[in-house]
């Protein structure tokens, strides 16, 4: 793929994002796009937000779930990028017509309080985190019906679309990061349960694999950047009128509103 085709189809996802439309898969019409180049058109479309004044203020992993996994037939996590326009304040509304078909996954989320440089182990990963917070991660893949196939889902920056942080944070050894358990409610009916253990079988497990994957590219997490580790369940559509809530054991509870 050269350059003018990769910024062809940045331009793709990134219109079908910005106007909440569902677009066919990019490999319908480009088969020959691989994972190199779903990335780089990832990057691309990060770099027409830049240029539009948003900024990228960390990253979320994918597909971390065995579950998801096997459902997706990989064996690899995948990665997104988040800017500062996903992100919406613990309590604040999201809008449903800014997406085309949002859904809620429960998440630990990671800021840094240093750079974190792949390869690492998880052990390593985790001297970087400055807290742990409660998060929870709004998707929407642009991608007519929610269907899609790797390559389409990481050229799609891995259907990020909002995020929404707890205000706890609490330090990697003072919580059982391991085996968290996670209740996520809708309108105060539990919807999901999950524990931490879900993600990648150790959150700090997928932040040591993000980095080790962006070191593949000469790319690092930097000091004071969010990571969303992966979903503890499967995702949930989300409503106008819905309030979800989601407690994790010692990090609180995060929520929004969906207008
Ligand atoms: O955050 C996630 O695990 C979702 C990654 C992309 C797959 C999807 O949209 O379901
Ligand atoms: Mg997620």
């Amino acid at each position: 793929m050269n350059h003018e085709q990769i910024q062809a189809l940045a331009l793709v996802v990134d219109e079908a994002a910005q106007t909440a439309t569902s677009i066919s898969m990019l490999t319908a019409s480009v088969p020959e796009l691989d994972l190199e180049g779903a990335y780089d058109v990832q990057r691309a479309s990060m770099a027409l937000r830049s240029a539009r004044g948003e900024r990228v203020i960390g990253m979320k992993m994918g597909l971390t779930s065995v579950a998801k996994m096997k459902q997706m037939g990989v064996h690899n996590p995948i990665y997104g990028h988040l800017t500062d326009a996903m992100r919406v304040n613990d309590g604040a509304a999201i809008i449903k017509s800014e997406h085309c078909h949002p859904r809620v996954e429960p998440e630990i989320a990671f800021v840094l309080a240093r750079e974190l440089r792949g390869p690492v182990t998880a052990q390593q990963a985790l001297e970087a985190v400055g807290g742990v917070y409660a998060a929870l991660e709004i998707i929407d893949s642009r991608y007519r019906d929610f269907k899609f196939t790797l390559i389409d889902v990481v050229a799609d920056n891995a259907s990020s679309a909002r995020f929404v942080i707890g205000n706890t944070s609490r330090a990697v050894d003072a919580v059982e990061l391991g085996n968290l358990g996670m209740v996520m409610e809708i309108n105060g009916q539990v919807r999901e349960v999950g524990s931490s253990a879900a993600i990648l079988e150790h959150p700090a497990r997928s932040l040591a694999e993000l980095a080790n994957m962006l070191a593949e590219r000469d790319e690092y997490l930097q000091a004071g950047q969010v990571v969303l580790a992966g979903a503890a369940t499967a995702a949930v559509a989300v409503e106008v009128g819905d309030h979800v809530r989601l407690l994790i054991d010692t990090l609180g509870t995060v929520e929004f509103t969906v207008a």
